[in-house]
């Protein structure tokens, strides 16, 4: 029944391009998916897996983490999030015989869609310096290998553990513990190149680095602004509340350059309308914007508020503005100041348009923006998200039903990480209550983020890169420069549960530590236990998983870091004391410790039973309590930035196909865009196709121009691909992550946040000699 993986690469030689979709979801979704399921797990076990997506008592979808709704429907089901769970339920394997087969050269040749097929990692094994092939070890000899390692270090400073977002936050508490006991806060993850940006501009202007709105909020509120997101593709979830919200009278603005399906009409096919009668047409508006132009839109927004307010007294909420902000005149006189070009330029929309938009946020009694990487992966990130903050502070629609910032996480269990404690710059507050709790000194210099790691790397002083997860050569910017630094640690340890590209670029040598992964059952010494997730919007439940594990004895990603850290700490003065067996066996030790160090986490275990939920504090939302400097909410004045593009050039994003999750390729197609069997395509306006003087369908190479602080240009190259004419904003380009990572310079970074500017590369398109 299970069919076998590929054995080939993607032929990008057959990609066929057709008409782009108007519509997500529906019928042609649910057969894609259980194919894929089918695939990977035969029928048996995707019925008995796909049913228990995101029930109480079932487990948290690897997916995405946008919450679950109430009232919860048979099978909540959406395409990618089968996707998801097929790709990590899978039965196909990789062993022993898998690593003696294949040498490491050879697995590197391969693209990432074949790697990741291959399936199920199930023994740890070990590439030695020199070695052509990884080779079986013992786990004593695995863990002895990485404490020895660490200990061998001169400085715990020259060790990096990244983590990805799908590490729960029982494993996510106990690493952080485990590197803060060995004495570094070097812990960057996936959210430095993801939503960081969102979490610097909200700490600093709300005093909390999350969203201020539950799923209620969503259904309650009047327009909802969906920001520089594909929720079709990478929150189909969303749609479900979205299309909600408008049966109940919401009206949505999609902000994005690219018509993209679901936010045009969504096919929900949780409801016979949706599926026969042709479905709800979600975004009433599609604001086809310029590549870095949000912080234009929501200015030329708050500019039209207050000119209005001059005239009527009766657009911003005066009372919220006195009693909870501060900043406003400031923010008013930069308003006036800013001027209509520059606003037009920066969008490629009219004054009138921008204006038309700020009348229906006018009119709006509660307004929710929502936004993903269109707004958190550019320069001046930071400063586009005050803005938006700014809009919403001038209507009182933070700390309200129906109204507030909604930052739409990736990984299923990002958030919770952060909240655990997975932060180079972790609070003192935290520091002080672990210290405390397992009574020593956790260090306070700050550590390396994603970026700084890789600096660091290519520098030479990283001796070993420990990754709970995640893809960090694959999903990191500059692919080329990450490649050779990761060639200079002297050792490389993943814990993981697919193959991929990050095992095969490695240090001088290489630890693969195959895990869990939230489907498996997790049987522990006190029972199969269950581990907790954070959504986006600060719920917490629990999640448990019930599928036979991909090989006996396969440890959690809990048990591996308990027996490390038992390894470690053995004879070490200032390390955390706990009894690690405890912690790796009863997962209710760990809560209980979690409990007593993070705020919110009061009563933890009762608090999880029977599949509850319940939500983290949230200042803004529960009461209008901003912890900020001024402990008042703050409107800031920011220059108006936008991306130039020289002439000759266009500005590449990067983005995800429908079947990917993030590194991780489930298919060949992006159904949605009409992109078939490959995946090395450039969407082009056909403007700038003839501007380029190459022809629609021709193979292309990108090259992308980076200015140094000198004046002086780098250059990188992409091979290969192919044209597309799209409809997409003039001078704005589109291609597929990871394949252009070797065009996003390392220190081309969002100021404030760091985050690698991913949506926006200078590129010219170069035929091919
Ligand atoms: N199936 C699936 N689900 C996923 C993922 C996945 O890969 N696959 N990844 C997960 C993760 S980690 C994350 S972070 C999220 C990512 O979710 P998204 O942020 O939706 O992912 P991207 O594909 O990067 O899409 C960016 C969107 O923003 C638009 N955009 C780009 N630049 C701009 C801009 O300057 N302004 C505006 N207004 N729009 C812009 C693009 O056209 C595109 O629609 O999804 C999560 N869920
Ligand atoms: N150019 C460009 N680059 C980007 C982005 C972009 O839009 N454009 N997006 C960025 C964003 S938003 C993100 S979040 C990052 C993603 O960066 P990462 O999180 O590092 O990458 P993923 O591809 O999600 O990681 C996939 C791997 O995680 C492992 N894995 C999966 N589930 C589990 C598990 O339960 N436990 C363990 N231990 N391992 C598991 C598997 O081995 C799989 O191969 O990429 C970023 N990079
Ligand atoms: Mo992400």
């Amino acid at each position: 029944m299970v069919t076998r993986p590929p054995t080939e690469d993607i032929d990008e030689s057959r990609i066929e391009v057709g008409p782009p979709k108007r519509r997500a979801v529906g019928v042609p979704a649910v057969l894609h998916a259980l194919q894929i399921a089918r695939d990977q797990m035969g029928l048996a076990r995707s019925a008995q897996t796909l049913l228990r997506v995101n029930q109480k008592n079932g487990f948290d979808c690897p997916g995405c983490a946008w919450p679950e709704e109430d009232r919860r429907h048979a099978a909540e089901f959406c395409e990618n999030g089968a996707k998801a769970v097929a790709e990590e339920a899978t039965l196909r394997r990789v062993g022993a015989d898998f690593f003696r087969e294949h040498a490491v050269a050879e697995l590197r040749a391969h693209d990432d869609y074949w790697l990741g097929q291959q399936g199920r990692l199930t023994e740890p094994v070990l590439l030695e310096e020199g070695a052509t092939h990884y080779r079986p070890v013992s786990w004593d000899e695995a863990l002895d290998e990485v404490a020895g390692a660490l200990r061998a270090l001169p400085d715990a400073n020259e060790a990096v553990f990244y983590t990805s977002g799908r590490a729960s936050n029982e494993a996510a508490f106990v690493y952080q513990l485990l590197v803060r006991g060995f004495g570094t806060n070097n812990l960057p993850d996936c959210s430095n190149m993801c939503h960081e940006s969102s979490g610097s501009a909200l700490t600093e202007t709300l005093g909390i680095g999350k969203g201020t709105v539950s799923i209620d909020d969503i259904h309650d509120a009047d327009l909802i602004i969906v920001a520089g997101q594909n929720p079709g593709t990478n929150h189909p979830r969303m749609l479900g509340a979205l299309e909600k919200a408008v049966h109940r009278g919401a009206s949505v603005i999609a902000v994005n350059p690219l018509p993209e399906a679901g936010l045009i009409r969504f096919d929900n096919p949780q409801t016979p309308r949706g599926v026969l009668l042709g479905g709800t047409p979600i975004a009433g508006d599609l604001v086809q914007i310029r590549l870095g132009g949000d912080q234009a839109l929501f200015q030329a927004i708050g500019k039209h508020l207050l000119e209005r307010h001059a005239d009527t007294g009766d657009v911003v909420d005066e009372e919220f503005v006195g009693r909870h902000t501060s900043g406003f005149a400031e923010y008013a006189r930069a308003m006036a100041a800013v001027e209509w070009d520059g606003l037009e330029r920066a969008t490629g929309l009219t004054e009138d348009r921008m204006r038309g938009i700020a009348e229906r946020v006018r009119g709006s009694g509660k307004t929710i923006v929502c936004w993903a990487m269109g707004l958190t992966q550019h320069r001046h990130s930071v400063a586009t998200l005050r803005d938006v903050v700014n809009v919403l502070l001038l209507q009182g629609n933070i700390g309200r039903p129906g109204a507030g910032v909604c930052p739409v996480r990736g990984h299923s269990n990002v958030q919770g990480d952060r909240t655990m404690g997975i932060y180079e710059k972790p609070a003192e507050g935290f520091l002080r209550a672990l210290d405390e709790e397992f009574a020593f000194t956790a260090p306070r210099a700050h550590g390396f983020d994603t970026v700084g790691a890789i600096r660091a790397m290519r520098d030479g002083d990283v001796g070993v890169f420990f990754a709970l997860g995640g893809n960090f050569v694959s999903a990191t910017p500059d692919t080329g420069v990450v490649e050779q630094a990761m060639a200079r640690v002297g050792l490389t340890v993943h814990v993981s549960t697919k193959l991929n590209r990050s095992h095969v670029v490695t240090g001088r040598r290489a630890l693969i530590l195959p895990t869990l992964g939230r489907t498996d059952r997790d049987a522990r010494r006190g029972g199969d236990q269950r581990v907790t997730v954070e959504d986006s919007m600060g719920a917490v439940h629990a999640s448990r998983g019930r599928l036979d594990p991909p090989a006996d004895d396969l440890p959690s990603e809990v048990a591996i870091l308990a027996r490390l850290a038992a390894r470690l700490f053995r004879g070490r003065e200032n390390a955390p004391r706990a009894d690690w067996e405890a912690l790796e066996g009863d997962y209710g030790e760990i809560r209980a410790r979690i409990a007593r160090v993070v705020p919110g986490f009061d009563r933890f275990e009762e608090r999880i039973e029977k599949g509850r939920t319940f939500f983290l504090p949230n200042g803004p939302r529960d009461a209008r309590r901003f912890d900020t400097a001024s402990g008042r909410a703050m409107f800031t004045a920011n220059a108006l930035e936008y991306p130039r593009i020289p002439a000759g050039r266009v500005l590449l994003q990067t983005l995800r196909s429908h079947d990917q999750y993030n590194t991780t390729i489930y298919g060949k197609d992006d159904r949605y865009r009409g992109i078939r069997g490959g995946r090395r395509v450039v969407l082009v306006h056909p403007d700038d196709i003839e501007a380029a003087g190459v022809v629609d369908g021709e193979i292309v190479d990108m090259v992308s121009e980076w200015e140094r602080p000198d004046g002086s240009v780098e250059e990188r190259r992409a091979e290969r691909f192919r044209v597309v004419a799209y409809d997409t904003p003039r001078r704005n380009a589109a291609a597929y992550y990871p394949e252009t990572n070797v065009l996003v310079p390392l220190d081309s970074t969002a100021d404030v946040s760091g985050t690698p500017t991913s949506k926006a590369v200078v590129v010219r398109l170069e035929t091919r000699g």
